[in-house]
């Protein structure tokens, strides 16, 4: 394939609400520029870029893929994001890279979650962004209705820079509002409809102001009068636009292939070249994607797959790189040699000899780079900016249907990783559970569909246990024997022990009060063991037993039969025994949770508190949000996140921390010890 330099380059993210229609515009761009010569449907699973088995499966895209498109003499490098909020990674991966955005909205008079999710990301990242309004085709569909949805919104930002001439549910043509004529459906000039004509002289009014506002001078014009040529005019929206500054707006039908050239022109007139709107950061400054510096990429996304391999997508950010080259992996220190780099329409890969700044593909066989890593030239190393990938927000233990294939379980969510950096697996040392954590149920969903068809063994998701602790709030003193007299040598130990809540250290304290050699010197030590070891396995359940403090203080020996286990033994059932009389209780993790809504949500979130024994510690408002400040049981957390959203639509975010150990109320106690006694049998079995 051709050299692509990046003036002739564009790099555009396809993003929004889930089942707008995003795939369906990607299909319809690569129909219209020749790359396929049918138009694929997601509902008949053949569309180029929902091709993984589970996207098939479930007619919705789970992953962010790339395909690329030849429009005059332009590469069109476009990524299709998954709308569903439990892949909101693959839209922070896509926006890290992309130059623009394209939310892809429904004709329905509405602005769906998923857009004006997208549409905050964008203005907080500074990425330029147009919004197509989709399907205008279908029945009760209406432009003008969304573009008033969205004006209510976001105001003046809002410009329409097409409107859609309509019969019924055809579409006839279009109105440029930027050159302020009409065309037909197939290119060719025409009247502006009577019927739009109020509605473009509208429309041309907003334009022109926001124009106006792009420079002094045009300012300067409009105020005075002065007519704004077409080119200013076109100047003026692409400057405003590409500062992220204003959203312009048009409208299609992705299904149709209708308004597409539309699109594509826009692409390559207003759309900005890689570096000219948002910008990588790293060690040397912002990357500009100049060509004639040493070569930088970043990768910012893996797919493993049985059909294309392990792929690796990354833009050149500076300089180039050719088949054949030997770069570093600057966050692994190792050398990795290109030895395939395609440029990607799905799972069809195109062989590359070299790929220049701006552009982006995909490397093949690489050995050590995975997402987030930087390839530098190793004579100049520059490393990149990681990009921010959303903290996991829900946790499920994770473990096997079938005993034996626990490890397989394991390493295939280990693999997957390589492609998601949005979960995590990780060991809890103290439930000694594996935990499986991340953005959403349906993620972790789908994780293990991809464990059972890729690795054939079938994982197993259940809330996780919590790392309680247990204490005692009385004290009492108790004695323990461990007398052995049977054959041979005999063993005998005793001691009597005092436990009281409070440790110096807030876990364990032990003190030595024996006196007149009760229990001689050398044995003390083996007391001191038992209650050590004794403490981590419980009272009532199997959880650490924490701030207690252990007097030993009287005791009595044997001068034969008297050893060191025999005293740890008596010590250990002093434990039990002292510490189950000693008003035994359950500590559970309380969290620090700071949720951040619309203020529109406020009272709904903190009313769901109390359902989750939360505790209102106050309100706070940031940036057009109210962040609602709480404490709540870790025990009562476990969803929250699925709650959240359902309660928000989605527009909610929390974050977790944990802050202190609390008493478990009795009902609460109750259920730990049936879980526990649970747990003891069938391990039994
Ligand atoms: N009538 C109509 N249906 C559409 C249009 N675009 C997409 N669809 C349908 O809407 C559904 C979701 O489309 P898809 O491209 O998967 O949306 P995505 O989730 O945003 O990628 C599919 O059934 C499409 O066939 C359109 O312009 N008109
Ligand atoms: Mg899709």
């Amino acid at each position: 394939m051709a050299v692509f330099h990046k003036d002739k380059i564009r790099n555009i993210a396809l993003i929004g609400h889930g089942g707008e229609g995003k795939t369906s515009l990607l299909e319809a761009i690569l129909y219209k520029t020749k790359a396929i010569d049918r138009l694929g449907k997601v509902d008949d699973g053949n569309s180029v870029s929902d091709y993984d088995q589970e996207e098939i499966a479930r007619k919705m895209s789970i992953s962010l893929s790339m395909a690329y498109a030849l429009y005059k003499d332009y590469k069109i490098n476009v990524l299709d994001v998954p709308g569903f909020f439990d892949f909101e990674g693959e839209m922070v991966a896509a926006l890290s890279v992309a130059d623009a955005a394209i939310v892809v909205t429904g004709a329905n008079g509405t602005v769906p979650v998923g857009a004006e999710k997208a549409l905050e990301y964008c203005q907080e990242k500074g990425v330029p962004t147009l919004i197509w309004v989709n399907g205008v085709n279908k029945e009760n569909s209406s432009y003008e209705a969304t573009l008033d949805a969205y004006r209510q919104k976001y105001g003046a930002k809002i410009i329409a820079i097409e409107l859609p001439i309509m019969n019924g549910t055809t579409l006839n043509g279009y109105v440029d509002v930027l050159e302020g004529k009409a065309y037909n459906t197939a290119g060719a000039e025409m009247e502006i409809p009577a019927s739009l004509a109020d509605k473009y002289a509208e429309e041309d009014g907003i334009m022109m102001e926001s124009v106006a506002e792009s420079s002094e001078e045009l300012m300067e014009k409009f105020f005075g009068g002065e007519e704004i040529t077409a080119e200013e005019k076109k100047a003026g929206v692409k400057a405003r636009f590409i500062n992220a500054e204003i959203f312009p707006v048009m409208a299609g039908v992705a299904t149709g292939n209708a308004q597409i050239t539309a699109l594509l022109d826009h692409i390559i007139d207003i759309f900005p070249a890689p570096g000219e709107s948002t910008k990588i950061n790293s060690t040397a400054g912002e990357l500009v994607c100049d060509e004639n510096g040493k070569f930088v990429a970043q990768v910012f996304k893996t797919i493993v797959d049985p059909f294309v391999g392990r792929l690796l997508m990354f833009k050149v950010l500076r300089g180039k790189v050719a088949v054949g080259d030997q770069v570093l992996n600057v966050e692994k220190d190792e050398n990795e040699k290109i030895s395939s780099i395609v440029a990607l329409r799905g799972k069809k890969q195109d062989g590359m000899d070299a790929i220049y700044a701006g552009d982006m593909g995909a490397f093949a066989k690489l050995n050590y780079t995975q997402t987030n890593n930087t390839l530098s030239d190793p004579t100049d190393v520059v490393k990149c900016d990681p990009i921010a990938f959303p903290a996991p927000v829900i946790s499920f233990a994770v473990s096997s249907a079938d005993k034996n294939s626990e490890d397989k379980v394991f390493a295939g969510l280990f693999k997957l990783m390589d492609e998601d950096s949005t979960f995590k697996l990780e060991k809890n040392a103290e439930t000694n559970e594996m935990v499986l954590s991340g953005l959403g149920e349906m993620q972790l969903d789908i994780l293990c569909k991809k464990v059972k068809n890729k690795f054939n063994a079938v994982a197993v998701l259940r809330e996780p246990r919590i790392a309680y602790r247990e204490t005692i709030k009385k004290t009492v003193e108790a004695e323990g024997k461990h007398k052995k007299q049977s054959g041979g040598a005999g063993q005998f130990g005793q001691c009597s022990v005092r436990f009281e809540p409070g440790a110096e250290d807030g876990i364990f304290e032990f003190v030595d009060a024996v006196v007149g050699g009760a229990i001689p010197r050398q044995f003390i030590p083996a007391v001191e063991k038992g209650l050590r070891e004794a403490a981590p396995k419980g009272i009532q359940a199997d959880y650490p037993v924490i701030n207690i403090k252990c007097t030993v203080f009287d005791g009595k020996y044997h001068p034969v039969d008297s050893k060191e286990i025999a005293f740890i033994t008596a010590a250990k059932l002093a434990f039990q025994d002292g510490c189950s009389k000693a008003n035994p209780i359950f500590l559970e993790p309380v969290m620090h949770v700071d949720v951040i809504v619309p203020d529109s949500y406020m009272g709904d979130v903190m009313g769901d508190m109390s359902k989750h024994r939360g505790r209102i510690l106050g309100t706070n408002s940031v940036g057009g949000k109210t962040v609602v400040s709480a404490e709540a049981p870790q025990a009562e957390l476990a969803k929250y996140a699925t709650d959240l959203r359902s309660m928000t639509q989605g527009r909610g975010k929390f974050t977790l921390a944990f802050e202190r150990y609390e008493e478990v109320p009795g009902m609460q106690a109750t259920k730990i010890i049936e879980d526990y006694k649970k747990r003891l049998a069938a391990a039994d079995k």
